[in-house]
């Protein structure tokens, strides 16, 4: 690595940039972050190097479209710059973080153990990710009152940006992007009980919040901290087990 401290870019908010800090930290990286605004930060990255990705890496119903590739193809966050390396998607980061740093590996030794892993994260990037996103913004379709906070404060720091105006800016773009909208909120509701209790299955066959954390947790733990800012989700999170894999890996913040 060069003398330069590895950067991560992201956005306020995103449960997928907290997947990449995780990550990092779990390695003890010191690392700088830069907080990208919401919106241009695709094109950011492109300027600062990244090269996006040739194929569509995330679908909405289990198909992609123009809008989603286009964004896609531009690129998205988080993007880690590490020495003459830029790494972008989860995947690939921890796969990297892996190879350049293989104390705390973020997946078991064991080939089994791996597999099971590493069928949980891919769920939880190609799946989960998504739907928690969805659910998300499907409660800005009600107002922000909707949300914990309205959406400014959680455990993953204030949604989308800082500003409530740029926020409910944002969230409009973001309901297009994803397509979110009145007609398939509660459909988009009704499947989330089944993806949290496949949650608490792997979390008693001890693929999920076992005594070593691995990239699974980091996948998925942050998109249940999106979720709980949903209030009418927060009583169901808390219920479960995945409610207590959340508290350990993204707790609340404290008050100040
Ligand atoms: N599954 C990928 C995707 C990450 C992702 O979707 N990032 C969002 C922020 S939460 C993004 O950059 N979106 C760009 C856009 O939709 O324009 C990962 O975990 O790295």
């Amino acid at each position: 690595m060069g003398s330069k401290r590895p950067t991560l870019y992201v956005i306020s908010g995103s449960h997928a940039c907290r997947t990449a800090m995780l990550m990092l930290e779990h390695k003890g990286v010191d690392y700088r972050r830069v907080v990208l605004p919401t919106g241009p930060h695709g094109l950011l990255v492109q300027v600062l190097g990244f090269p996006g990705n040739r194929t569509p890496i995330r679908q909405v119903d289990g198909a992609t479209h123009r809008m989603l590739a286009m964004l896609d193809r531009v690129g998205t966050v988080p993007a880690l710059r590490y020495g003459e390396h830029r790494v972008q998607h989860n995947h690939e980061i921890a796969r990297f973080l892996d190879r350049e740093v293989p104390e705390s590996p973020l997946f078991p030794a064991d080939s089994k153990r791996r597999a099971a892993v590493e069928e949980a994260e891919a769920w939880g990037d190609e799946v989960f990710q998504m739907a928690a996103r969805r659910i998300v913004l499907a409660a800005s379709l009600h107002g922000l009152d909707a949300l914990r906070n309205r959406g400014g404060k959680g455990r993953l720091g204030a949604l989308l940006a800082p500003s409530e105006m740029l926020r409910r800016f944002a969230s409009r773009g973001a309901r297009m992007s994803f397509r979110v909208n009145p007609g398939n909120e509660t459909r988009l509701l009704g499947e989330l009980g089944g993806m949290l209790e496949r949650i608490d299955a792997w979390i008693e066959a001890g693929v999920l919040n076992g005594d070593e954390l691995n990239a699974a947790d980091y996948v998925i733990a942050p998109s249940i901290a999106l979720l709980s800012y949903r209030l009418d989700l927060q009583s169901q999170i808390g219920a479960r087990a995945a409610g207590a894999l959340v508290d350990r890996v993204v707790p609340e913040p404290r008050e100040d």
